[in-house]
């Protein structure tokens, strides 16, 4: 099986291509990624020898090299790309608007031309929006609150409306929050962890009660592997950890995990428009293809909390701009970088 991954260089792309290699080693993968701040190479330096691997750098909105791209006819594309972080949504829309919606459209249209055989697109809880009780089936309306999640729920009724025109082999996955290793330090638990390894305050949005969903990342590539390899053409499926906690919950285990007292909260101005609560209902895939997640999740944060210790070289790089710095003579190509990590 040959896969193109899109956006394998970010944090669930790069987990899940090496998840691939281990759990299928006669598999070959071409990662392409435009390298964006969030993109790094340095997440991938244990398999980028690997002679089934390969990097293609490039933006999915750009129809050329896509074409060029897909002509290589892999077996299936799934589609990781995207600008990915909420807070910078807010400030910025645009640029999540063209590659969340316009990219899969070009990679789409370039995927119904040379006949790809399966197609699934990385989308998220965030579509469903807010809910206060129960929780969101793959049939719950969507109803999108900020422009990172909008840009992401236009693109599942693109992908949708492929499926129904043009009867193209689509799936679409949506899942609660992911951590683990190599998740740029933006995103709460990467930030607060870097953060106090740094002896650093950790900003709480707000009251601190809004409620997230946990995955470990490994048990999202379970599932979008069995989703692969078993899931049916047209469907969505919702891939949710069944840890719901509140963010005061989350950074109160970090703490104590860490050695820290509550004086090292600061509570900041809450998020615009911020989503108090997601909530999945994950039966589907649990009862049609027989996944559950394994990863016991307290244990699961102490690890993560144990390899942004063994791994200072690759988020202080980050904070630091030295990366970016790095990355961007090495990868001159005109395009902006953004950086706002506190
Ligand atoms: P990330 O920001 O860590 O990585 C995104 C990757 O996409 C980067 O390597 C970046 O360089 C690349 N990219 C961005 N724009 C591109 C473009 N125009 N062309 C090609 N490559 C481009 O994101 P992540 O957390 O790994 O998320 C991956 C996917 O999973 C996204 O689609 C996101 O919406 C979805 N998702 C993430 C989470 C989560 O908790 N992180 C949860 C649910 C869904
Ligand atoms: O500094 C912070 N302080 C804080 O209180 C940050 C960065 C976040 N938060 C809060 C906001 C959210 O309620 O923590 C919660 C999690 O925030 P993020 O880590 O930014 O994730 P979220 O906004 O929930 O979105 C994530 O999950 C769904 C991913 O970034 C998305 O790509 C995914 O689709």
């Amino acid at each position: 099986m040959k896969i193109l991954i899109t956006g394998g260089a970010g944090f669930i792309g790069s987990n899940f291509i090496r998840y691939i290699f281990k759990k299928h080693p006669d598999y070959k993968i071409i990662n392409f990624d435009k390298l964006t701040y969030a993109g790094n190479l340095e997440n991938l330096k244990d398999v980028e020898d690997n002679p089934d691997y390969k990097f293609v750098k490039g933006d999915i909105c750009d129809k050329k090299i896509v074409d060029e791209v897909i002509s290589e006819k892999p077996d299936a594309i799934i589609n990781f790309a995207a600008e990915s972080h909420v807070d910078r949504s807010i400030s910025d829309p645009h640029s999540f608007l063209k590659t969340d919606m316009q990219g899969v459209i070009t990679l789409l249209e370039i995927a119904k031309k040379y006949n790809i055989k399966r197609f699934i697109q990385i989308s998220t809880d965030e579509v469903y929006g807010s809910i206060n009780e129960t929780s969101c089936a793959e049939k719950h309306p969507l109803n999108p609150s900020n422009p990172y999640s909008a840009s992401k729920a236009a693109a599942d009724l693109m992908v949708h409306s492929y499926f129904v025109t043009y009867k193209m082999p689509v799936l679409t996955v949506r899942s609660s929050n992911n951590f683990g290793p190599y998740q740029y330090p933006e995103k709460i638990i990467p930030l607060f962890i870097t953060n106090l390894l740094e002896d650093k305050k950790v900003p709480l949005y707000g009251d601190g009660l809004n409620i997230r969903d946990w995955l470990y990342v490994l048990d999202n590539c379970e599932a979008i592997d069995l989703i692969l390899d078993k899931g049916k053409e047209g469907e969505v499926y919702n891939v949710g950890g069944g840890n719901e906690k509140t963010n005061l919950e989350i950074t109160r285990l970090i703490l104590r995990e860490m050695g820290k007292d509550e004086s090292y909260i600061d509570y900041v101005e809450d998020r615009l428009g911020h989503d108090r609560r997601y909530s999945l209902d994950s039966s589907k895939i649990k009862e049609t293809l027989g996944w559950q997640p394994k990863y016991n999740f307290e244990q699961s944060l102490k690890k993560t909390i144990q390899w942004y210790r063994n791994n200072e070289w690759w988020w202080k790089k980050i904070k630091s701009g030295e990366y970016l710095e790095y990355y961007k003579k090495q990868y001159e190509t005109g395009y902006k970088t953004q950086k706002r990590i506190s």
